[in-house]
């Protein structure tokens, strides 16, 4: 399972952990990079300074490569941007945005860079402007989402580009990252998966719902904000999309939302708080360690891609 990013990132295994918000934190990001894969701390909209702390004690944990994502969205990025720098952190994923603005700023320092994409569009131009790589990361997706496939979007990334591609969005076993790799993929991220770690800080309420959670209990909240957001349906998910059905104002439906994510992961408010998952969560049934879920999804994905069953 040697590929271009697992040489470009100096991993043993391509399997990446998705930035997500509040759930990605040190403990998590410390538990993939050991097991082998890239473990990364998720900056959220965490103050800039928690970030740094975040990524002091992820080194006081592991000695492998591990990275930071910036979501663009964050007002605090700039300060963000220039944490990873101070802090030395080898590799940023970014999301949510167009990152153009601090290539430089990472590459000069010597930051390999991987921007999270939702297009072919956006995979160019990051390519262009010197990306290492590119996540391309189709809406079966948890969190803020795009619209493409992941079967439709990977393939269409890696004609279009010459960096090597990461998949993501609707992965979580040894089948997805298998289909991935015949989609032009040399790595896949996992965020889903791992929110049901056993290392994972996300309350056991959540980790519940997910595992009990079916295929069509996937829901995509704020899509005529265009800021749509796919979770697993629950009584808050409900009263977005019927507020928003009913024409509230950005303002409204923000009050709802704000916090509930951090309802969510910390008080294990499962009625309220707002589930971020991916499609791909009915699927999900036990909580096993970050390298009992890399270990399994490799050796599957291999076995299958050579050709047994
Ligand atoms: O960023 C994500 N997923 C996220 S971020 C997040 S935190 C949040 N919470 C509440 C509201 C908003 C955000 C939760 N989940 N995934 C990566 C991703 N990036 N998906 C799609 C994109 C994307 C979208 C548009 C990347 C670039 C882009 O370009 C727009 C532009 O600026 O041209």
């Amino acid at each position: 399972m040697n590929t271009r990013i697992t040489e470009l990132l100096g991993i043993e295994y391509p399997v990446i952990q998705g930035g997500m918000a509040w759930v990605a934190e040190y403990h998590l990001a410390a538990a993939v990079s050991q097991a082998g894969g890239l473990g990364i701390i998720g900056a959220a909209s965490a103050p800039p300074e928690v970030v740094r702390e975040q990524v002091r004690k992820v080194k006081e944990l592991t000695d492998k490569p591990f990275g930071v994502n910036v979501m663009l969205m964050n007002p605090n990025a700039p300060e963000v941007a220039q944490i990873v720098v101070e802090e030395g952190v080898p590799v940023v994923t970014t999301g949510a945005g167009n990152p153009a603005k601090f290539m430089e700023l990472w590459k000069n320092a010597g930051v390999k860079v991987m921007p999270v994409v939702a297009s072919v569009a956006m995979a160019k131009m990051m390519a262009r402007a010197g990306a290492d790589a590119v996540v391309a990361e189709g809406t079966e997706s948890g969190g803020h989402i795009g619209s493409i496939t992941t079967m439709a979007l990977v393939p269409q990334v890696a004609d279009a580009v010459d960096v090597p591609v990461v998949a993501a969005g609707g992965i979580a076993d040894g089948r997805g990252m298998a289909a991935a790799f015949m989609l032009g993929a040399e790595a896949v991220q996992m965020g889903t998966r791992f929110v049901v770690a056993k290392e994972s800080i996300v309350h056991d309420n959540y980790k519940e719902r997910l595992i009990k959670s079916k295929d069509i209990d996937s829901e995509v909240t704020g899509r005529s904000t265009g800021h749509p957001i796919r979770v697993v349906r629950n009584k808050m998910s409900r009263e977005y999309l019927r507020m928003e059905q009913e024409g509230a104002t950005l303002e409204e439906l923000e009050m709802l939302t704000l916090g509930s994510l951090r309802k969510a992961v910390v008080d294990g408010d499962v009625v309220q708080g707002s589930l971020m998952a991916g499609q791909i969560a009915g699927m999900i049934t036990e909580e096993l360690t970050c390298e009992e879920i890399i270990q399994g999804i490799v050796s599957d994905a291999e076995r299958l891609m050579a050709g047994r069953k």
